[in-house]
């Protein structure tokens, strides 16, 4: 079943790549085209690539987790049926991503092995413990909400096939937004209890979403060469104050709070300032060390094994189908 992903034109070390041909790269992105699997790319910017574009897979895979553990618990049929919908539509973006990264000469199944390895990393924000139905609506609402800022500049990345595949999955957190806010919105209204329960959640979920952009642009190791090669089209700092503008209305149009005592509008600059994100805790989850780390890992260690029958099963129906094709080769 597994095809050999095309190789990529890119030299095997950054010795072998000439000033010319990196100019003419640089020069191509300047002038706004996209990177095709089969152009030409330095090795640092294929390497880069499938860091970023794998984590990026892993995190929709393994963000189903959370949310899946509400699934037979969803309090009505249509909040089942969203909720369902939702978790489904992780998994295709899983899959787009991992084929998108497959272009990089890279197959899925090393992928894979290096998240079930530990060695991997995927997003901080899916290393947190989903307590209360509230908690699924405001991922809706905050960490799809942060994906999208995150993900529409992406949409315009410089490697064709990612900048493709997210304008797809752009379309559909749009949807998984808007069902996450008027989840929200809905408890909000609600009893004294659903109004407590979604606060709360809100309290707990505010922070870990603007840790998703990444750590400020001064320590952010791979930012200035992601932006020089126009992967990364604007700053993670950028993108987090984007999202803290948008999403403060949002909160204040249905009457709940943000957990920051420092929030204020800033006139001079038309931005809402926020307090200090605690970068020790951020640091601690992607080393490894959140609440929910190791559940998150062994969840999909345990998957993995159950699903390898399927895996095998489909291999040998391929290798029957081609060897009916080609029966020479066989
Ligand atoms: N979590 O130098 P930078 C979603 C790492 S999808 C974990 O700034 P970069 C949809 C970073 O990898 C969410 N690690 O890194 C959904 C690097 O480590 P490395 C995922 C993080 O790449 C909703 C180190 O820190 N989205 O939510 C994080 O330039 C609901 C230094 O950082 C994407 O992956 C983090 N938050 O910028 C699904 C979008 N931040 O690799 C289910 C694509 C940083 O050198 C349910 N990725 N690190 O060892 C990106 O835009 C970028 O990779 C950033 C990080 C902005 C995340």
């Amino acid at each position: 079943m597994a095809t050999k992903p095309p190789t990529p034109a890119v030299s095997e070390t950054a010795a072998e790549e000439s000033p010319d041909q990196t100019g003419a790269f640089e020069s191509r992105i300047a002038d706004g085209q996209t990177i095709e699997p089969k152009d030409w790319m330095p090795e640092r910017y294929r390497r880069q690539l499938i860091r970023m574009m794998s984590q990026h897979a892993h995190s929709e895979v393994v963000g189903m987790l959370p949310e899946g553990n509400w699934i037979t618990r969803a309090p009505t049929l249509r909040r089942k049926m969203g909720l369902l919908a939702k978790v489904q539509d992780e998994a295709g973006h899983g899959l787009y991503i991992y084929c998108g990264t497959e272009t990089l000469g890279i197959d899925r199944a090393e992928l894979i092995d290096q998240l079930l390895a530990g060695r991997a990393k995927y997003s901080s924000i899916f290393n947190y413990p989903t307590l209360s139905w509230a908690d699924i609506g405001t991922i809706g609402w905050l960490v799809d909400g942060a994906a999208i800022v995150n993900q529409t500049i992406l949409a315009k990345t410089s490697y064709g096939p990612y900048a493709r595949a997210m304008v797809r999955i752009c379309k559909e957190e749009n949807f998984h937004k808007r069902q996450g806010y008027e989840m929200v919105a809905t408890l909000a209204q609600g009893t004294p209890a659903q109004r407590t329960m979604v606060q709360d959640a809100i309290n707990r979920w505010w922070w870990p979403s603007l840790m998703m952009f990444g750590p400020s642009d001064k320590d952010s190791p791979n930012s200035a060469e992601l932006l020089k090669w126009g992967v990364k089209r604007k700053g993670n700092d950028e993108l987090r104050q984007r999202f803290v503008n948008l999403t403060i209305p949002q909160a204040q149009a249905i009457g709940l709070t943000l957990p920051d005592p420092d929030l204020h509008y800033d006139e001079a600059t038309n931005n809402w300032t926020f307090g200090p994100i605690d970068w020790d805790e951020f640091y601690r989850v992607i080393g490894g060390h959140g609440p929910c780390n190791h559940e998150r890992l062994q969840a999909r260690r345990h998957a993995h094994e159950a699903g390898r029958w399927v895996r095998e099963a489909a291999e040998a129906y391929a290798a029957k189908q081609a060897a009916r094709v080609h029966p020479e080769a066989a």
